[in-house]
Protein backbone atom coordinates (compact mmCIF):
# COMPACT_ATOMS: atom_id res chain seq x y z
CA UNK A 1 0.00 0.00 0.00
CA UNK A 2 2.70 2.33 1.03
CA UNK A 3 4.26 1.98 -2.69
CA UNK A 4 0.75 2.71 -4.28
CA UNK A 5 0.50 5.82 -2.42
CA UNK A 6 4.31 6.93 -2.56
CA UNK A 7 3.69 5.89 -6.81
CA UNK A 8 0.99 8.51 -6.70
CA UNK A 9 2.62 11.40 -4.71
CA UNK A 10 5.69 10.94 -7.28
CA UNK A 11 3.70 11.86 -10.03
CA UNK A 12 1.48 14.90 -8.23
CA UNK A 13 4.91 15.98 -6.94
CA UNK A 14 6.80 15.79 -10.55
CA UNK A 15 4.09 18.06 -11.70
CA UNK A 16 3.34 20.34 -8.97
CA UNK A 17 6.96 20.45 -7.31
CA UNK A 18 6.59 24.14 -6.43
CA UNK A 19 3.41 23.89 -4.88
CA UNK A 20 3.97 22.71 -1.34
CA UNK A 21 0.59 23.76 -0.09
CA UNK A 22 -0.82 21.99 -2.57
CA UNK A 23 1.14 18.96 -2.04
CA UNK A 24 0.08 18.82 1.79
CA UNK A 25 -3.59 18.98 0.93
CA UNK A 26 -3.13 16.10 -1.77
CA UNK A 27 -0.83 13.69 0.25
CA UNK A 28 -3.38 14.14 3.07
CA UNK A 29 -6.11 12.57 0.98
CA UNK A 30 -3.64 10.20 -0.76
CA UNK A 31 -2.72 8.44 2.37
CA UNK A 32 -6.62 7.65 3.41
CA UNK A 33 -8.43 7.16 -0.16
CA UNK A 34 -6.24 5.06 -1.95
CA UNK A 35 -6.52 2.23 0.78
CA UNK A 36 -10.14 2.74 -0.22
CA UNK A 37 -9.66 2.65 -4.06
CA UNK A 38 -7.71 -0.53 -3.57
CA UNK A 39 -10.07 -2.28 -1.95
CA UNK A 40 -13.09 -0.96 -4.08
CA UNK A 41 -12.88 -2.63 -7.86
CA UNK A 42 -15.86 0.21 -9.18
CA UNK A 43 -12.54 2.65 -8.62
CA UNK A 44 -9.53 1.27 -8.81
CA UNK A 45 -7.34 0.84 -12.28
CA UNK A 46 -9.26 3.98 -13.38
CA UNK A 47 -6.74 6.81 -12.11
CA UNK A 48 -9.33 8.85 -10.61
CA UNK A 49 -7.61 10.61 -7.99
CA UNK A 50 -5.31 11.79 -10.50
CA UNK A 51 -7.83 13.25 -12.64
CA UNK A 52 -9.11 14.96 -9.03
CA UNK A 53 -5.76 16.61 -8.35
CA UNK A 54 -6.22 18.25 -11.64
CA UNK A 55 -7.95 21.54 -11.86
CA UNK A 56 -10.29 21.53 -14.85
CA UNK A 57 -9.48 24.96 -15.70
CA UNK A 58 -6.86 26.97 -13.93
CA UNK A 59 -7.75 31.02 -14.79
CA UNK A 60 -4.94 33.62 -13.94
CA UNK A 61 -5.29 37.33 -14.85
CA UNK A 62 -3.98 40.86 -14.69
CA UNK A 63 -5.99 43.31 -12.26
CA UNK A 64 -5.22 46.58 -12.65
CA UNK A 65 -6.33 49.26 -10.81
CA UNK A 66 -5.55 53.18 -9.76
CA UNK A 67 -4.88 53.73 -5.80
CA UNK A 68 -5.93 57.30 -3.83
CA UNK A 69 -2.67 58.46 -5.06
CA UNK A 70 -3.27 58.06 -8.27
CA UNK A 71 -0.76 55.37 -8.61
CA UNK A 72 -1.26 52.73 -11.28
CA UNK A 73 -1.40 48.80 -9.38
CA UNK A 74 -0.62 45.47 -10.34
CA UNK A 75 -1.82 42.41 -9.06
CA UNK A 76 -2.84 38.94 -10.25
CA UNK A 77 -5.86 37.54 -9.60
CA UNK A 78 -7.01 33.42 -10.34
CA UNK A 79 -10.08 31.03 -10.31
CA UNK A 80 -9.18 27.71 -9.78
CA UNK A 81 -12.24 25.59 -11.37
CA UNK A 82 -11.41 22.47 -9.98
CA UNK A 83 -14.52 19.92 -10.42
CA UNK A 84 -17.44 19.95 -11.25
CA UNK A 85 -18.97 16.09 -11.27
CA UNK A 86 -21.59 17.02 -8.61
CA UNK A 87 -22.86 20.70 -9.18
CA UNK A 88 -21.25 23.94 -10.49
CA UNK A 89 -18.05 25.00 -9.03
CA UNK A 90 -18.73 26.73 -5.90
CA UNK A 91 -16.15 28.32 -3.59
CA UNK A 92 -14.48 31.48 -1.94
CA UNK A 93 -11.99 34.07 -2.87
CA UNK A 94 -9.47 35.00 -1.01
CA UNK A 95 -7.64 38.82 -1.22
CA UNK A 96 -4.30 38.22 0.94
CA UNK A 97 -0.71 38.65 -0.11
CA UNK A 98 0.51 35.52 0.28
CA UNK A 99 -2.39 34.37 -2.65
CA UNK A 100 -0.34 31.90 -5.43
CA UNK A 101 -1.49 28.96 -7.70
CA UNK A 102 -0.54 26.76 -4.44
CA UNK A 103 -2.91 28.32 -1.87
CA UNK A 104 -5.43 28.15 -4.27
CA UNK A 105 -4.93 25.07 -5.69
CA UNK A 106 -5.46 23.09 -1.77
CA UNK A 107 -8.10 25.23 -1.26
CA UNK A 108 -9.98 24.33 -4.37
CA UNK A 109 -9.26 20.56 -3.89
CA UNK A 110 -10.09 20.97 -0.07
CA UNK A 111 -13.12 22.12 -1.20
CA UNK A 112 -14.36 19.57 -3.86
CA UNK A 113 -14.63 17.09 -0.78
CA UNK A 114 -15.97 19.66 1.65
CA UNK A 115 -18.79 20.61 -0.75
CA UNK A 116 -19.60 17.11 -1.76
CA UNK A 117 -19.81 16.60 2.31
CA UNK A 118 -22.26 18.87 2.29
CA UNK A 119 -25.13 16.75 0.92
CA UNK A 120 -26.08 19.59 -1.50
CA UNK A 121 -25.10 20.02 -5.26
CA UNK A 122 -22.14 21.89 -5.26
CA UNK A 123 -18.43 21.11 -7.66
CA UNK A 124 -15.33 22.60 -5.99
CA UNK A 125 -13.35 26.23 -6.82
CA UNK A 126 -11.53 28.72 -5.52
CA UNK A 127 -9.93 31.79 -6.07
CA UNK A 128 -8.48 35.19 -5.54
CA UNK A 129 -6.00 38.00 -5.69
CA UNK A 130 -2.46 38.85 -3.81
CA UNK A 131 -3.93 41.92 -3.52
CA UNK A 132 -3.51 43.33 0.25
CA UNK A 133 -6.65 44.82 1.98
CA UNK A 134 -4.86 45.92 5.24
CA UNK A 135 -4.97 49.77 5.09
CA UNK A 136 -7.07 50.65 1.77
CA UNK A 137 -9.37 52.85 1.99
CA UNK A 138 -13.18 51.79 1.38
CA UNK A 139 -12.85 53.51 -2.50
CA UNK A 140 -9.31 51.77 -2.68
CA UNK A 141 -11.32 48.46 -2.12
CA UNK A 142 -13.90 49.22 -4.25
CA UNK A 143 -11.71 49.85 -7.27
CA UNK A 144 -10.11 47.11 -6.95
CA UNK A 145 -13.21 44.83 -6.58
CA UNK A 146 -14.61 46.22 -9.78
CA UNK A 147 -11.25 45.23 -12.01
CA UNK A 148 -10.91 42.14 -10.27
CA UNK A 149 -14.74 41.51 -11.67
CA UNK A 150 -14.26 43.35 -15.14
CA UNK A 151 -12.27 39.87 -16.22
CA UNK A 152 -13.66 37.19 -13.53
CA UNK A 153 -17.31 37.53 -15.09
CA UNK A 154 -16.52 36.00 -17.97
CA UNK A 155 -15.66 32.73 -16.52
CA UNK A 156 -18.25 33.14 -13.47
CA UNK A 157 -22.63 32.15 -13.76
CA UNK A 158 -25.14 31.26 -11.45
CA UNK A 159 -25.16 27.74 -12.94
CA UNK A 160 -21.25 28.20 -14.10
CA UNK A 161 -19.13 28.89 -10.70
CA UNK A 162 -20.72 30.99 -7.67
CA UNK A 163 -17.38 32.42 -5.97
CA UNK A 164 -17.98 33.42 -2.35
CA UNK A 165 -15.76 35.03 0.59
CA UNK A 166 -12.45 33.95 2.29
CA UNK A 167 -10.11 35.44 3.65
CA UNK A 168 -9.75 39.31 3.17
CA UNK A 169 -13.56 39.00 1.53
CA UNK A 170 -16.19 39.66 3.41
CA UNK A 171 -19.91 41.67 3.14
CA UNK A 172 -18.41 44.65 2.15
CA UNK A 173 -15.90 43.23 -0.84
CA UNK A 174 -18.57 40.95 -1.88
CA UNK A 175 -21.35 44.19 -2.68
CA UNK A 176 -18.58 45.69 -4.70
CA UNK A 177 -17.96 42.57 -6.98
CA UNK A 178 -22.23 41.92 -7.31
CA UNK A 179 -22.51 45.30 -8.52
CA UNK A 180 -19.67 45.17 -11.49
CA UNK A 181 -20.56 41.49 -12.51
CA UNK A 182 -24.40 43.04 -12.46
CA UNK A 183 -23.18 45.64 -14.29
CA UNK A 184 -21.74 43.91 -16.79
CA UNK A 185 -23.86 41.09 -17.31
CA UNK A 186 -27.56 43.28 -17.07
CA UNK A 187 -29.01 40.49 -14.84
CA UNK A 188 -29.80 39.71 -11.14
CA UNK A 189 -28.80 36.64 -10.61
CA UNK A 190 -27.05 34.71 -7.46
CA UNK A 191 -23.72 33.97 -9.16
CA UNK A 192 -22.21 35.43 -5.70
CA UNK A 193 -22.95 33.83 -2.05
CA UNK A 194 -22.33 35.98 1.20
CA UNK A 195 -24.53 38.30 -0.32
CA UNK A 196 -26.91 41.52 1.77
CA UNK A 197 -29.97 40.29 3.80
CA UNK A 198 -31.72 43.35 1.00
CA UNK A 199 -30.45 42.04 -2.62
CA UNK A 200 -30.12 38.27 -2.39
CA UNK A 201 -28.64 37.39 0.61
CA UNK A 202 -29.41 34.32 3.21
CA UNK A 203 -30.02 34.86 6.91
CA UNK A 204 -27.29 33.07 8.94
CA UNK A 205 -24.33 33.18 6.13
CA UNK A 206 -22.00 35.57 7.97
CA UNK A 207 -22.86 32.89 11.44
CA UNK A 208 -22.81 29.76 9.09
CA UNK A 209 -18.84 28.79 9.40
CA UNK A 210 -18.17 29.52 12.99
CA UNK A 211 -21.37 28.22 14.22
CA UNK A 212 -21.12 25.13 11.57
CA UNK A 213 -18.21 24.78 13.38
CA UNK A 214 -19.22 24.84 17.10
CA UNK A 215 -22.50 22.26 15.73
CA UNK A 216 -20.14 19.61 14.30
CA UNK A 217 -18.06 19.68 17.64
CA UNK A 218 -20.83 19.47 19.78
CA UNK A 219 -21.83 16.19 17.98
CA UNK A 220 -18.27 14.92 18.73
CA UNK A 221 -18.34 16.39 22.24
CA UNK A 222 -21.55 14.07 22.02
CA UNK A 223 -19.78 10.46 21.62
CA UNK A 224 -17.97 11.18 24.63
CA UNK A 225 -21.37 12.56 26.55
CA UNK A 226 -19.14 15.63 26.43
CA UNK A 227 -20.81 19.32 25.84
CA UNK A 228 -19.41 23.13 25.83
CA UNK A 229 -21.11 23.48 28.75
CA UNK A 230 -18.48 24.76 31.33
CA UNK A 231 -15.61 24.41 29.23
CA UNK A 232 -12.39 26.20 28.17
CA UNK A 233 -11.80 27.20 24.88
CA UNK A 234 -9.44 29.11 22.40
CA UNK A 235 -9.85 30.52 19.50
CA UNK A 236 -7.60 31.46 17.11
CA UNK A 237 -8.19 34.10 14.50
CA UNK A 238 -10.67 37.50 14.91
CA UNK A 239 -12.08 37.29 11.58
CA UNK A 240 -15.72 36.02 10.22
CA UNK A 241 -14.98 32.47 10.94
CA UNK A 242 -13.51 32.94 14.61
CA UNK A 243 -15.94 35.83 15.72
CA UNK A 244 -18.96 33.22 15.04
CA UNK A 245 -17.40 30.36 16.32
CA UNK A 246 -16.71 32.41 19.67
CA UNK A 247 -20.37 33.78 19.92
CA UNK A 248 -21.79 29.97 19.42
CA UNK A 249 -19.48 28.56 22.11
CA UNK A 250 -20.34 32.01 24.48
CA UNK A 251 -24.56 30.78 23.44
CA UNK A 252 -23.49 27.22 24.76
CA UNK A 253 -21.97 27.81 27.80
CA UNK A 254 -18.19 27.51 26.77
CA UNK A 255 -15.34 30.23 28.22
CA UNK A 256 -13.96 31.81 24.90
CA UNK A 257 -10.22 32.81 26.99
CA UNK A 258 -8.26 33.67 23.44
CA UNK A 259 -8.43 35.24 20.10
CA UNK A 260 -5.84 36.24 17.71
CA UNK A 261 -4.96 37.75 14.57
CA UNK A 262 -1.30 38.05 12.70
CA UNK A 263 0.24 40.28 15.35
CA UNK A 264 -0.27 37.97 17.76
CA UNK A 265 -3.29 36.40 20.64
CA UNK A 266 -5.21 38.05 23.50
CA UNK A 267 -5.86 35.72 26.35
CA UNK A 268 -8.25 36.99 28.77
CA UNK A 269 -8.18 34.58 31.77
CA UNK A 270 -12.08 36.02 32.83
CA UNK A 271 -13.14 35.10 29.57
CA UNK A 272 -14.42 36.91 26.28
CA UNK A 273 -18.05 37.39 27.59
CA UNK A 274 -21.04 38.59 25.09
CA UNK A 275 -20.06 42.13 25.58
CA UNK A 276 -16.58 41.95 24.88
CA UNK A 277 -17.21 40.17 22.07
CA UNK A 278 -19.28 42.89 20.37
CA UNK A 279 -16.60 45.37 21.18
CA UNK A 280 -14.24 43.09 19.28
CA UNK A 281 -17.14 42.70 16.10
CA UNK A 282 -16.98 46.44 16.15
CA UNK A 283 -13.31 46.70 16.13
CA UNK A 284 -12.47 44.04 12.98
CA UNK A 285 -15.61 45.00 11.41
CA UNK A 286 -15.83 48.41 11.33
CA UNK A 287 -13.02 50.12 12.72
CA UNK A 288 -10.81 47.31 11.17
CA UNK A 289 -8.31 47.89 13.77
CA UNK A 290 -5.95 44.77 15.04
CA UNK A 291 -6.86 42.49 18.36
CA UNK A 292 -4.24 44.19 20.26
CA UNK A 293 -6.25 47.31 20.66
CA UNK A 294 -8.49 45.03 22.90
CA UNK A 295 -6.23 45.96 25.61
CA UNK A 296 -7.43 49.50 25.60
CA UNK A 297 -10.86 49.11 26.52
CA UNK A 298 -9.75 45.78 28.48
CA UNK A 299 -6.21 46.32 30.16
CA UNK A 300 -6.67 42.99 32.33
CA UNK A 301 -6.42 40.85 29.33
CA UNK A 302 -2.84 39.99 27.64
CA UNK A 303 -1.52 40.34 24.50
CA UNK A 304 1.38 37.98 23.06
CA UNK A 305 3.05 39.42 20.44
CA UNK A 306 3.59 37.35 17.24
CA UNK A 307 2.41 34.23 19.01
CA UNK A 308 -0.01 31.58 18.34
CA UNK A 309 -2.44 30.68 21.35
CA UNK A 310 -2.08 27.21 21.81
CA UNK A 311 0.27 27.53 24.77
CA UNK A 312 -2.54 28.15 27.10
CA UNK A 313 -4.47 25.26 29.02
CA UNK A 314 -7.80 24.65 27.83
CA UNK A 315 -10.73 21.82 27.09
CA UNK A 316 -11.43 22.54 23.49
CA UNK A 317 -9.35 24.21 20.38
CA UNK A 318 -10.84 25.90 17.33
CA UNK A 319 -8.03 26.77 14.94
CA UNK A 320 -9.96 29.35 12.85
CA UNK A 321 -7.06 31.65 11.21
CA UNK A 322 -5.36 30.29 8.85
CA UNK A 323 -3.29 27.49 7.18
CA UNK A 324 -0.33 25.63 9.39
CA UNK A 325 -0.83 27.71 11.83
CA UNK A 326 -1.17 24.55 14.57
CA UNK A 327 2.22 22.57 14.43
CA UNK A 328 3.51 19.49 16.25
CA UNK A 329 5.13 21.39 19.36
CA UNK A 330 1.70 23.61 19.13
CA UNK A 331 -0.25 20.15 18.87
CA UNK A 332 1.85 18.22 22.07
CA UNK A 333 1.24 21.59 24.44
CA UNK A 334 -2.41 21.28 23.22
CA UNK A 335 -2.35 17.40 24.53
CA UNK A 336 0.00 18.30 28.14
CA UNK A 337 -2.56 20.93 28.71
CA UNK A 338 -5.35 18.30 28.47
CA UNK A 339 -7.29 19.47 25.44
CA UNK A 340 -10.26 16.62 24.63
CA UNK A 341 -11.23 18.21 21.06
CA UNK A 342 -9.98 20.64 18.00
CA UNK A 343 -11.97 21.32 15.21
CA UNK A 344 -11.24 23.02 12.53
CA UNK A 345 -12.42 26.21 11.35
CA UNK A 346 -10.10 27.44 9.08
CA UNK A 347 -8.92 25.60 6.20
CA UNK A 348 -5.45 22.96 6.84
CA UNK A 349 -4.91 24.63 10.15
CA UNK A 350 -2.83 22.32 11.14
CA UNK A 351 0.64 20.24 9.88
CA UNK A 352 0.36 16.68 9.25
CA UNK A 353 2.62 16.28 11.96
CA UNK A 354 0.15 18.46 14.83
CA UNK A 355 -2.87 15.35 13.05
CA UNK A 356 -0.17 12.47 14.04
CA UNK A 357 0.04 13.95 17.37
CA UNK A 358 -3.92 14.36 17.79
CA UNK A 359 -4.67 10.90 16.78
CA UNK A 360 -1.81 9.41 18.72
CA UNK A 361 -2.89 10.59 21.47
CA UNK A 362 -7.08 9.62 20.31
CA UNK A 363 -8.54 12.93 20.60
CA UNK A 364 -11.13 14.14 19.09
CA UNK A 365 -10.22 16.19 15.61
CA UNK A 366 -12.28 17.16 13.16
CA UNK A 367 -10.72 18.35 9.63
CA UNK A 368 -11.60 21.70 7.73
CA UNK A 369 -13.35 19.72 5.48
CA UNK A 370 -15.68 18.73 7.88
CA UNK A 371 -15.93 20.67 10.66
CA UNK A 372 -16.13 24.24 8.47
CA UNK A 373 -18.59 22.93 5.81
CA UNK A 374 -21.24 24.82 7.19
CA UNK A 375 -20.08 27.89 5.83
CA UNK A 376 -20.32 26.49 2.15
CA UNK A 377 -23.52 24.80 2.65
CA UNK A 378 -25.21 27.85 3.94
CA UNK A 379 -24.25 29.44 0.58
CA UNK A 380 -25.93 26.36 -1.42
CA UNK A 381 -28.90 27.46 0.94
CA UNK A 382 -29.00 31.04 -0.43
CA UNK A 383 -28.20 29.55 -3.79
CA UNK A 384 -31.72 27.58 -3.54
CA UNK A 385 -33.82 30.50 -2.01
CA UNK A 386 -32.38 32.52 -5.01
CA UNK A 387 -33.41 29.85 -7.61
CA UNK A 388 -37.04 30.03 -5.40
CA UNK A 389 -36.95 33.92 -5.24
CA UNK A 390 -37.72 33.55 -1.66
CA UNK A 391 -36.38 33.81 1.80
CA UNK A 392 -36.14 31.45 4.77
CA UNK A 393 -36.40 32.74 8.05
CA UNK A 394 -33.46 32.62 10.37
CA UNK A 395 -34.50 30.07 12.22
CA UNK A 396 -35.57 27.72 9.08
CA UNK A 397 -31.64 28.67 7.66
CA UNK A 398 -30.04 27.77 11.38
CA UNK A 399 -31.72 24.65 11.35
CA UNK A 400 -30.88 23.01 8.33
CA UNK A 401 -27.25 24.15 8.85
CA UNK A 402 -27.48 22.02 12.03
CA UNK A 403 -28.76 18.84 10.07
CA UNK A 404 -26.39 19.03 7.46
CA UNK A 405 -23.56 19.51 10.14
CA UNK A 406 -25.13 16.54 11.83
CA UNK A 407 -25.10 14.67 8.32
CA UNK A 408 -21.54 15.27 7.83
CA UNK A 409 -20.57 13.90 11.05
CA UNK A 410 -22.79 10.97 10.19
CA UNK A 411 -20.61 10.25 7.08
CA UNK A 412 -17.41 10.40 9.37
CA UNK A 413 -18.53 8.05 11.74
CA UNK A 414 -19.68 5.90 8.83
CA UNK A 415 -16.39 5.70 6.63
CA UNK A 416 -13.78 6.68 9.87
CA UNK A 417 -14.66 4.60 12.74
CA UNK A 418 -11.61 2.20 13.61
CA UNK A 419 -11.72 -0.84 14.97
CA UNK A 420 -11.19 -0.25 18.48
CA UNK A 421 -14.20 2.60 18.05
CA UNK A 422 -11.87 5.59 17.89
CA UNK A 423 -12.89 7.72 15.00
CA UNK A 424 -10.43 9.43 12.63
CA UNK A 425 -12.63 11.80 11.27
CA UNK A 426 -10.05 12.68 8.71
CA UNK A 427 -10.54 9.64 6.84
CA UNK A 428 -14.00 9.25 7.47
CA UNK A 429 -14.39 12.91 5.72
CA UNK A 430 -12.24 11.78 2.89
CA UNK A 431 -13.52 8.61 2.00
CA UNK A 432 -17.00 10.16 2.22
CA UNK A 433 -16.36 13.31 0.00
CA UNK A 434 -14.28 11.14 -2.52
CA UNK A 435 -17.34 8.34 -2.74
CA UNK A 436 -19.47 10.67 -3.96
CA UNK A 437 -17.67 13.10 -6.85
CA UNK A 438 -15.81 9.82 -8.04
CA UNK A 439 -18.88 8.02 -8.36
CA UNK A 440 -20.61 10.92 -10.85
CA UNK A 441 -17.11 11.14 -12.42
CA UNK A 442 -17.40 7.49 -13.60
CA UNK A 443 -21.16 7.81 -14.16
CA UNK A 444 -19.92 10.90 -16.92
CA UNK A 445 -17.07 9.18 -18.06
CA UNK A 446 -13.91 9.74 -19.27
CA UNK A 447 -14.49 13.83 -19.57
P1 LIG B 1 -11.18 36.84 7.73
O1 LIG B 1 -10.45 37.60 6.69
O2 LIG B 1 -12.51 37.32 8.17
O3 LIG B 1 -10.28 36.63 9.00
C1 LIG B 1 -9.06 36.01 8.93
C2 LIG B 1 -8.43 36.00 10.30
O4 LIG B 1 -7.29 35.15 10.27
C3 LIG B 1 -7.95 37.36 10.73
O5 LIG B 1 -8.02 37.47 12.11
C4 LIG B 1 -6.51 37.35 10.22
O6 LIG B 1 -5.64 38.26 10.89
C5 LIG B 1 -6.11 35.93 10.54
N1 LIG B 1 -5.02 35.54 9.65
C6 LIG B 1 -5.01 35.58 8.30
N2 LIG B 1 -3.82 35.19 7.83
C7 LIG B 1 -3.07 34.93 8.91
C8 LIG B 1 -1.74 34.50 9.11
N3 LIG B 1 -0.95 34.25 8.04
N4 LIG B 1 -1.31 34.31 10.38
C9 LIG B 1 -2.13 34.54 11.45
N5 LIG B 1 -3.39 34.97 11.32
C10 LIG B 1 -3.85 35.16 10.09
O7 LIG B 1 -11.31 35.36 7.12
P2 LIG B 1 -12.29 34.19 7.56
O8 LIG B 1 -12.60 34.27 9.00
O9 LIG B 1 -13.40 34.16 6.58
O10 LIG B 1 -11.39 32.89 7.27
C11 LIG B 1 -10.59 32.27 8.28
C12 LIG B 1 -10.30 30.85 7.85
O11 LIG B 1 -11.53 30.12 7.68
C13 LIG B 1 -9.56 30.68 6.52
O12 LIG B 1 -8.73 29.55 6.59
C14 LIG B 1 -10.69 30.41 5.54
O13 LIG B 1 -10.23 29.73 4.39
C15 LIG B 1 -11.59 29.54 6.40
N6 LIG B 1 -12.98 29.43 5.99
C16 LIG B 1 -13.76 30.52 5.81
C17 LIG B 1 -15.09 30.39 5.45
C18 LIG B 1 -16.00 31.54 5.32
O14 LIG B 1 -17.20 31.31 5.09
N7 LIG B 1 -15.55 32.78 5.48
C19 LIG B 1 -15.68 29.06 5.21
C20 LIG B 1 -14.79 27.95 5.52
C21 LIG B 1 -13.49 28.17 5.88
P3 LIG B 1 -5.13 39.59 10.14
O15 LIG B 1 -6.30 40.51 10.16
O16 LIG B 1 -3.97 40.04 10.94
O17 LIG B 1 -4.73 39.17 8.74
O1 LIG C 1 -13.60 27.66 2.46
C1 LIG C 1 -14.82 27.80 2.29
O2 LIG C 1 -15.60 26.85 2.36
C2 LIG C 1 -15.33 29.15 2.02
N1 LIG C 1 -14.55 30.09 2.01
C3 LIG C 1 -16.79 29.37 1.75
C4 LIG C 1 -17.10 29.09 0.31
C5 LIG C 1 -18.50 29.41 -0.13
O3 LIG C 1 -18.73 29.26 -1.33
O4 LIG C 1 -19.35 29.79 0.68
Amino acid sequence: MKNKIKAFLDIVKQRNGEEPEFLQAVEEVAETVIPYIVEHDIYYGKNILLRMVEPERAIMFRVCWVDDDGEIQVNRGYRIQMNSAIGPYKGGLRFHPTVNMSILKFLAFEQVFKNSLTTLPMGGGKGGSDFDPKGKSDNEIMRFCHAFMSELFRHIGSNTDIPAGDIGVGSREIGFLFGMYKKLRNEFTGVLTGKGISWGGSLIRPEATGYGNVYFAQKMLETKNESFKGKTVLVSGSGNVAQYAAEKVLQLGGKVLTLSDSSGYIYDEDGIDAEKLAFIMTLKNVKRGRISEYLERYPEAIFEKGKTPWGVKCDIALPCATQNELNEADAKLLISNGCICVSEGANMPSTKEAIAIFHKAKILFAPGKASNAGGVATSGLEMTQNSLRFNWTREEVDNKLKEIMSDIHKSCLKYGTDKDGYVDYVRGANIAGFVKVADAMLAQGIV
